[in-house]
C-alpha cells in the first residue's frame, strides 16, 4: 500500500502500477526520516547547510518520507499473542500459532497487495451490453474474485462450524478475521454476512432444503464457496425493520414463493445467495403490518448460467467507504425463494445472523485500531521532527500510548464474545455465559465501533499532512471504519438492543454482568499493583447495579446510550484486569488496565446524578437543538 503510494508520488509512476513494480522502484531523493537506529545527527547532516543547493540538484527528483512498514502482524500483536497463550489448551495453541504465522506471511506478502488492488478497481455496474440488451451486471475485479478464493481455502468461515478445536474454533477464526480483516480490500464484508448466513440455516437444524447451501456457505473449497448477503434495508429505514419493510411474498403452487419489492442498501451484491425479509400475502393479497408480519427467505440471486433470478439491479451506491465493495439497490421483481423461518417469526430469525454480523463488525473496528496503531508506531521509529524521531517526542508517545490502551480493551472485549460464542455452539457455556453472550453483542458493537472512529482519526494524525493523503491508503482506513458505528445497528439502536436483553431476562442479565464481573476481578486479589484499577471497576460496578435496582429493572431509554457505554467500560475493565493478573503478565498489562480504569467507567450514574434522564433535561434537547421559542 506504502509503496504503491509512494511510487504515486514519483514522476514517472503511474497510478495503476502494480505492487510488485513498485516495490522494485528505487527512490533516490532527499530524506526527512531516518531508518530504524540511524542517527538523528547523520540525518541533520544531510539537511543541514547546503538544503537549497540539495533540492536545486534534484529538482527531478522526488522529496519522499521513509514508509512504515509493519511485518507479520500475528508476531508483532503482543496482546493477541498472549491472550491465546493465556486461554488456549497448550495442544490447540501450538497448532494456531503455526497457522497463524504462516497466515500471517501470506497476508503480508500476497493478500495485502491484492486488497491494495480492490480498493483501485472497484466495482462497476453495466446494465446493457452492447446492443442494448439490459444485463444488470456488476463487475468485480479479479483481485476481489481472489480475496473470495482465499477465504475458502483460509477456510475463514468453515473454521467456526467445523469445530476441530471444539469451543475455540469461534476464536481461531475471529483471529483470522481479525488478522485478515484490514488486508481484504473490504471482503470482510461478505465474509460477516456469509457467516450469519451459515449460522441461521445451522440454527434452523440445517434443514435438508438449506443442506447444499451450508455446504457451500462452508466451504473450503474455491470452485464450490459462496457467499451470502443480508437484504433488510428497504426504502422506508434501515433501523425500524419491522415498519419499514414493505416487500411482498407471494407463494407458488409449488410452495415457493416470489417476492416483490425494492432493496434500498444491499452490500456485496455480488454475492451468490442472500437472506431477506418479506410479508407473506394471503389470497387477497393482504399483508400483516409491523414485525409479526415478517418472514425470512432464502434466496439464490442467479442461477446457474449466471442470471438474475427475478431482480433489477437499480444502480450502485456511491458510499463514503468500503468502495471495494458493491452496495446496490435492487428491485425484485418476481425473485423465486424459500420461506426458512415460521412465518412472522422474521425478525426473531434473523437476529442470529444480526448477532454474528454484529460480532464480525467488532473485528473489523479493533482490527482497524490495531493496524493503525502499528502504522503509527512504525512511522515514529523513523520520522524526524524537530530534531529527534517522533518516538522520543513524549507528547506524540503519549497519544499513541493511549490509543493503544483503548484497543487493548476494545480488543479483550470482542475476545471475550467470541469465546462465549464458543461455549454456547459447543452446548458448553452455562446460563451465564448465555446471558452475557446476548448482552455483550450489542454491547461490543456500538462501542467498538465508536472507538475504531476516534483512534483511526487520531492515527491518521499522527502522520501529520501525509496522513491525509488518500495514496498512503491511511484514509481508507479511516473511512472504511466510519460505516462501522452505522450499518448492522446504529449506536442508539443498539443500546436500545441493550435494554431489550435486559428487559427480556427479568433482572437475569444484569445479574449475570455483575457476577462475571466480580470473578474476574477476584483473579486479581493478590496483585498490589491493580487494587486501583479492581476498586474503580468494583465501584462503578456498583453504581451501575444502583441504576438499575431490583429484579427486573430496566434503565429508561433516554439513559440507554451512557448505560451501554457504562456496560463496556466496566467489562473491559475487568478485562484487563484479569490479563495483567495472569501468571506471566507484564508490566505493561497492568499499566494498560490501570490506565483504563483512570477513565469514568461508569457515566450512566454521572449523568443520572447530573439529572440529565428527566423530562425537564430532554424538552431542554430539543431546545438546544431547535432553538428555544420555537418548541
Ligand atoms: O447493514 C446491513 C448489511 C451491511 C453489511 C455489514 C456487514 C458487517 C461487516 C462487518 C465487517 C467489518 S443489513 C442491515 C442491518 N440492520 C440492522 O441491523 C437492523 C437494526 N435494527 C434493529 O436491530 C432493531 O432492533 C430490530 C430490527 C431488531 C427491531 O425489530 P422489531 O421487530 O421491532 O423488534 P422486537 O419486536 O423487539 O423483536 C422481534 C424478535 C423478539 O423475539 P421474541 O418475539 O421471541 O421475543 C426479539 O427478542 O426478535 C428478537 N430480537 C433479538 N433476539 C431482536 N433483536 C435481537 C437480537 N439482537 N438478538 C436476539
Amino acid at each position: 500500500m506504502f509503496t504503491l503510494a509512494l511510487c504515486r508520488l514519483g514522476a514517472t509512476c503511474r497510478p495503476r502500477h502494480s505492487w510488485e513494480r513498485c516495490q522494485a522502484w528505487g527512490f533516490r531523493g532527499f530524506s526527512t526520516t531516518a531508518g530504524q537506529g540511524q542517527q538523528v545527527s547523520l540525518q541533520e547532516k544531510q539537511v543541514g547547510g547546503g538544503l537549497e543547493m540539495a533540492v536545486a540538484r534534484r529538482e527531478a527528483e522526488t522529496l519522499f518520507q521513509e514508509r512504515p512498514e509493519p511485518g507479520n502482524q500475528y508476531l508483532e500483536d503482543a496482546l493477541l499473542r498472549s491472550y491465546l497463550e493465556a486461554h488456549l489448551p497448550p495442544k490447540v495453541l501450538e497448532e494456531v500459532s503455526q497457522e497463524l504465522e504462516r497466515f500471517g506471511n501470506r497476508l503480508l506478502t500476497k493478500i495485502r497487495p491484492l486488497g491494495w488492488e480492490c480498493e483501485l478497481n472497484p466495482p462497476v455496474f453495466r446494465q446493457y451490453d452492447a446492443w442494448g440488451q439490459r444485463v444488470d451486471r456488476i463487475v468485480t475485479s479479479s483481485a476481489w474474485k481472489r480475496m473470495k478464493e482465499i477465504a475458502a481455502e483460509e477456510g475463514l468461515i468453515a473454521e467456526a462450524y467445523e469445530r476441530r478445536y471444539s469451543n475455540w474454533s469461534r476464536v481461531h477464526q475471529a483471529v483470522k478475521l481479525y488478522l485478515f480483516s484490514t488486508a481484504s480490500g473490504g471482503f470482510n464484508c461478505p465474509l460477516a454476512m456469509t457467516d450469519g448466513a451459515a449460522k441461521v440455516i445451522e440454527s434452523l437444524g440445517t434443514p435438508a432444503s438449506l443442506k447444499t447451501a451450508f455446504d457451500h456457505l462452508t466451504s473450503r473449497d474455491p470452485r464450490k464457496f459462496w457467499t451470502s448477503g443480508q437484504w433488510m434495508t428497504e426504502r422506508r429505514g434501515g433501523s425500524d425493520v419491522a415498519n419499514g419493510t414493505e416487500t411482498v411474498a407471494r407463494k407458488q403452487p409449488d410452495g415457493t414463493y416470489r417476492l416483490y419489492g425494492f432493496k434500498w442498501f444491499t452490500s456485496a451484491a455480488d454475492s451468490d445467495v442472500t437472506l431477506t425479509l418479506a410479508r407473506i400475502a394471503d389470497a387477497e393479497g393482504r399483508v400483516k403490518q409491523g414485525s409479526s408480519g415478517l418472514s425470512l427467505f432464502f434466496l439464490r440471486v442467479r442461477d446457474e448460467e449466471e442470471k438474475l433470478n427475478g431482480i433489477q439491479v437499480q444502480r450502485l451506491k456511491d458510499k463514503l467507504g468500503t468502495r471495494q465493495m458493491a452496495t446496490a439497490e435492487l428491485w425484485l421483481n418476481g425473485a423465486k425463494a424459500e420461506l426458512i423461518s415460521a412465518e412472522g417469526r422474521g425478525v426473531a430469525s434473523i437476529s442470529s445472523m444480526l448477532n454474528i454480523t454484529r460480532i464480525h463488525n467488532a473485528i473489523g473496528a479493533v482490527a482497524s485500531m490495531r493496524r493503525m496503531i502499528s502504522l503509527s508506531r512504525e512511522y515514529a521509529l523513523k520520522r524526524v521532527v524537530f530534531g529527534k524521531l517522533l518516538k522520543d517526542h513524549p507528547l506524540h508517545m503519549q497519544t499513541i500510548a493511549r490509543m493503544e490502551v483503548q484497543t487493548r480493551g476494545a480488543f479483550l472485549l470482542l475476545m471475550e464474545v467470541v469465546r462465549l460464542l464458543g461455549l454456547t455452539e459447543t452446548n458448553m457455556a452455562s446460563e451465564q455465559d448465555q446471558l452475557l453472550l446476548r448482552l455483550l453483542v450489542p454491547v461490543a458493537k456500538l462501542y467498538t465501533a465508536k472507538q475504531a472512529t476516534a483512534v483511526a482519526v487520531e492515527a491518521m494524525e499522527s502522520f501529520g499532512g501525509q496522513g491525509y493523503m488518500e495514496d498512503t491508503g491511511l484514509p481508507v482506513i479511516v473511512r472504511d471504519s466510519l460505516v462501522l458505528s452505522i450499518w448492522e445497528g446504529t449506536t442508539n439502536v443498539l443500546s436500545l438492543d441493550v435494554l431489550r436483553s435486559l428487559s427480556r431476562s427479568q433482572g437475569r442479565v444484569m445479574a449475570a454482568f455483575l457476577n462475571a464481573v466480580q470473578e474476574k476481578l477476584e483473579s486479581a486479589s493478590g496483585r498490589a499493583e491493580l487494587q486501583r484499577a479492581v476498586q474503580r471497576v468494583r465501584d462503578g460496578a456498583g453504581q451501575l447495579g444502583q441504576c438499575c435496582p431490583g429484579a427486573a429493572a430496566v434503565p429508561e431509554q433516554l439513559a440507554a446510550r451512557d448505560f451501554s457505554y457504562s456496560l463496556a467500560r466496566i467489562y473491559a475493565g475487568a478485562l484487563l484486569v484479569e490479563h495483567a493478573a495472569r501468571p506471566g503478565s507484564s508490566c505493561v498489562d497492568a499499566a494498560a488496565a490501570q490506565r483504563w480504569c483512570r477513565q469514568e467507567l461508569c457515566p450512566v450514574a454521572a449523568e443520572l446524578g447530573n439529572g440529565s434522564y428527566g423530562a425537564e433535561e430532554s424538552a431542554m434537547d430539543s431546545a438546544l437543538v431547535y432553538g428555544g421559542g420555537g418548541l
